[in-house]
């Protein structure tokens, strides 16, 4: 319990080491993850995702440093940041993108960066990812940017964690068609072009935002309302910084919209409640996995392998 204890008053090595505990689903984690879990759903969990190299990291890194810097006088927020890459192996340090990102931010004690990466069973990355939210929560992390590439279900999946989702395009032919086919516009509550500073930014912000249209009839032109939320389409040059301050006051006003319409309280239940089943699929897995041996599953194998039998005859047969 020492562990817990260590994160809930803030100690950074205590953090590093409870989420290396938590990637590897420890006993020892897992004892820690109940242990903090009171102390969590304060934070603003914020998705950013996009198409590869659309510049996520570079936008990610703007925000984190507007929330330590706020420039209307505000008091600094501490930020976490989870870069998720489900393509790599590799954990627990820096990805090659996040380098630029490390150097500006280290050394500042409101800032923790952790990078994940695909390990262990379907649902295991967003499983960590949700933990390790969790975790930068209780520590006391009032903003956990999560970034993951949009490429495919699990990271929708993943962005579903978030309270905010934050979808980054840039400038370009196919992107759009792109953001349809991945599902990625309706899991959207702000949209991002970045790069800005490339031409064709206004065709691909007016086609995002006729797609949005046309996913939200209903909303059309009628704006926000407490109750309504239109996702907004913002433009940004995150290597200059330019419009991300935009974004910053998008999200702020996001969570506003969350607590006021009550939509808050909801993403966090349906959070919790995909959080549960995973853990529920995973025990049932288990202990049907301990009920039957090797030689037994083998042996139905072939027999599907032989066409002996059909898949349903084999389930019957298993349970
Ligand atoms: N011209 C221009 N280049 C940018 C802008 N934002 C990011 N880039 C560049 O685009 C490249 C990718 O930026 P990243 O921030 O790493 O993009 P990413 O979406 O995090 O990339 P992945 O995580 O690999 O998918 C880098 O070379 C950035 O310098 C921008 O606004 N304008
Ligand atoms: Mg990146």
């Amino acid at each position: 319990m020492e562990l817990a204890e260590a994160v809930l008053a803030g100690d950074r090595l205590a953090l590093a080491r409870l989420l290396t505990q938590v990637e590897n689903d420890t006993p020892a984690g897992r004892a820690a993850l109940d242990r903090i879990f009171p102390h969590t759903g304060q934070a603003h969990l914020v998705g950013v995702t996009g198409s590869p190299g659309t510049g996520k990291s570079s936008l990610v890194n703007r925000l984190a440093q507007l929330y330590r810097h706020p420039k209307n006088g505000e008091a600094p927020r501490k930020v976490a940041i989870i870069a998720v890459d489900p393509t790599s192996p590799f954990s627990g340090g820096a990805l090659l993108g996040d380098r630029v990102r490390m150097r500006d931010l280290a050394g500042d004690p409101g800032v923790f960066i952790r990078s994940m990466a695909a390990r262990g069973a379907l649902g295991g990355l967003s499983r960590t990812t949700a933990a390790a939210a969790n975790v930068m929560d209780a520590a006391g992390f009032e903003v956990v940017l999560i970034e993951t590439v949009g490429a495919g279900q699990s990271e929708v999946e993943i962005a579903r964690l978030a309270h905010t989702t934050v979808v980054v395009e840039a400038p370009g032919m196919g992107d759009e068609i792109q953001a349809i086919k991945a599902g990625i516009l309706e899991i959207a509550d702000i949209l991002v072009v970045n790069k800005a500073d490339r031409p064709g930014v206004e065709n691909t912000q007016r086609a995002l935002r006729a797609m949005l249209e046309m996913g939200h009839p209903a909303r059309g032109a009628t704006g926000e309302t407490d109750e309504l939320w239109l996702p907004p389409v913002l433009c940004t040059t995150a290597t200059s910084g330019e419009g991300s301050e935009e974004v910053a006051k998008a999200v702020d006003r996001h969570a506003v919209y969350l607590k006021r319409s009550g939509e808050w309280q909801r993403r966090d239940s349906q959070r919790l409640r995909s959080e549960l089943e995973l853990l529920v699929q995973q025990a049932l897995m288990a202990r049907w996995r301990g009920g039957v041996s090797e030689e037994r599953l083998a042996e139905l194998v072939a027999r599907l392998r032989d066409r002996q039998i059909t898949p349903y005859a084999a389930l019957d047969e298993l349970i």
